[in-house]
């Protein structure tokens, strides 16, 4: 009896705990594509090409290894297409009495493998997922009898846990977080290196067509899929990134300029996510390279908190949170996703370019998914389910793990502050510091009122407002709510005729 070890679309890794717990003489792996993935919710073209090509290649890479293979394609004849339907059949196949799984990504694909159990009748081992460097139990540990869970504070754990950046019990350079050297705005005269690109080779070329018929409709392009889909090209991506950005990456981290969609980025969230790349030696090859003087400290530190710190924290608190968190709506916010958000057509330019960005390459940075896309979302009261979604159809590297708390947590505030301090809002004015966008818009951010006037302006206090009750009390909102207190009644007024003749029209 062979075991059947069972290897989803983002575990893609040679050193995958399932694969560690068989052997190529006991095992056949099983690897399927199906829709029920694609279409739970309709992901964005590039994501899909990304995924499936990747898989189809990381199947080939096993059997070269020497492993036995069994791969189900998207067009099988007899696909049942959702993981329950072909693991029975390849149970069936394999006379296997034994599955091997991997702790999965999403609560959802979770409940389906224990329901396993019972359902197919045979041991189903699950095991944790140990390219993550800390486990879900390690989490609830850390985060039991503490009221707010704070990244800021689990990273220096996490730090002092693998030993990264440390002289002994203390940071290296004597301080935690570099921050306050990072953030500058965009300069004019930046000259930022091309990120790779790979030309699609026959899997790739076959996988394009593939998803062009059947997912046509899906959002998103696909003309122009420069994206790595094997492990050797993904680290060729973080190669390039070490050298050529990694230096500036802290400095212009929150710079936002037209047509430059990666900045000083690294552009592999898809690649960790999906396996491809292991967080532990990216981590690791980032710290080498302050040592060896290649980046300085305020760019490495920020980059290795990226993934050490929030990567591992919100994945901490999707499990410890899950299945509550999901529904979780503490602002109330009921406003349906604008059509705009699916076709970039606003006059709001910010928007206009994080949304065509995002078409183009299923790809926007943290500034531009938290402080345009995300703080429009929060301050019009856009219904935490639709944002959720938008969030986890279009970007390439977005699983519900990470996806979720990223959006309910950090940019919605549905969570009721388990994740950030305060609500990320913000007026015109950040944006326009951190980014070109608004020379070239027909709002004016510089108004704070009237037809012309940048909406961000008016929704900011017209935010503050609806929600005076559960934030004044905030201390680190009461400098904004005195300033509010202070504004003439008639101001107000206007602030709040602008919002409501706004809100009005994007619904
Ligand atoms: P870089 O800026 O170069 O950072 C390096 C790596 O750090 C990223 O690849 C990622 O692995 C990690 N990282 C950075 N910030 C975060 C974060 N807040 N949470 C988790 N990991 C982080 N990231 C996802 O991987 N998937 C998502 O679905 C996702 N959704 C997001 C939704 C919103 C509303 C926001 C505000 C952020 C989201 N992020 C998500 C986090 C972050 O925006 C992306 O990880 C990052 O933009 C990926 O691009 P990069 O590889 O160039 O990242
Ligand atoms: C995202 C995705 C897609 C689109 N398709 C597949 C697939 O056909 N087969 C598969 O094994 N995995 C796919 N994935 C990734 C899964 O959605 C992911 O493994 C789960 O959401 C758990 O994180
Ligand atoms: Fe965005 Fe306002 Fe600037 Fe226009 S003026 S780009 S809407 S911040």
């Amino acid at each position: 009896m062979q075991d059947l070890i069972l290897i989803l679309g983002d575990q893609l890794s040679h050193n995958l705990a399932g694969l560690k717990a068989s052997s190529k003489q006991t095992a056949t792996i099983l690897m399927v594509e199906i829709s029920e993935e694609a279409q739970y919710v309709p992901h964005h073209k590039q994501k899909l090409t990304f995924i499936f090509s990747a898989m189809r290649h990381f199947a080939e890479e096993l059997k070269l290894a020497g492993w036995s293979v069994d791969y189900v394609k998207l067009d099988d004849q007899d696909n049942s297409h959702h993981f329950s339907g072909e693991v029975r059949r390849a149970l069936l196949r394999h006379q296997s009495n034994r599955l091997i799984c991997t702790f999965p990504g999403e609560f959802r694909v979770y409940e389906m493998m224990q329901n396993w159990r019972e359902e197919l009748d045979i041991q189903v081992d699950i095991l944790e997922d140990d390219r993550f460097l800390s486990s879900p139990q390690d989490f609830a540990v850390w985060a039991e009898d503490r009221k707010q869970l704070r990244m800021e504070f689990f990273y220096r754990e996490m730090r002092r846990k693998i030993s990264i950046l440390m002289d002994g019990d203390q940071p290296v350079g004597g301080a935690w977080n570099y921050d306050a050297e990072n953030r500058a705005p965009p300069k004019s005269g930046l000259t930022i290196p091309q990120t790779s690109h790979f030309t699609p080779d026959a899997i790739t070329t076959d996988v394009i067509q593939m998803v062009q018929e059947r997912f046509s409709h899906h959002f998103g392009d696909l003309v122009d899929f420069f994206y790595a889909t094997t492990r050797d090209e993904a680290h060729q991506v973080f190669a390039q990134f070490l050298d050529e950005r990694l230096p500036d990456f802290g400095t212009y981290q929150d710079a936002m300029i037209t047509d430059e969609p990666f900045m000083y980025h690294a552009h592999i969230g898809l690649y960790l996510n999906a396996g491809l790349l292991e967080p532990e030696a990216i981590i690791k090859a980032a710290e080498e390279a302050y040592y060896a003087g290649k980046a300085p400290l305020n760019a490495v530190e920020g980059f290795i908190r990226q993934i050490l710190g929030w990567r591992e924290f919100v994945r901490g608190l999707y499990w410890l949170e899950m299945p509550d968190y999901k529904q979780m709506n503490y602002l109330d916010a009921t406003r349906p996703l604008p059509e705009f958000f699916w076709t970039g057509d606003t006059d709001m330019n910010c928007l206009k370019q994080a949304i065509g960005q995002t078409k183009k390459y299923a790809y926007a940075h943290h500034i531009q998914r938290l402080m345009v896309l995300g703080n429009f979302a929060l301050i019009t009261g856009l219904h935490p389910d639709a944002v959720n979604e938008w969030y986890l159809v279009v970007y390439a590297d977005a699983y519900e793990w990470v996806e979720l708390p990223n959006v309910s947590g950090m940019v919605l505030f549905a969570d009721a502050g388990r994740l950030a301090s305060k609500p990320y809002a913000a007026g015109g004015a950040y944006i326009d510091r951190m980014s070109d966008y608004c020379k070239s818009c027909s709002y004016k951010v510089k108004l704070k009122n009237g037809p012309d006037a940048c909406p961000f302006n008016y929704l900011y206090w017209d935010f503050l407002a609806r929600h005076k009750e559960k934030f004044s009390n905030n201390p680190r909102m009461a400098m904004m709510y005195r300033s509010y207190a202070k504004m003439s009644d008639e101001k107000k007024h206007q602030i709040s005729e602008d919002s409501r003749q706004f809100l009005e029209a994007l619904t």
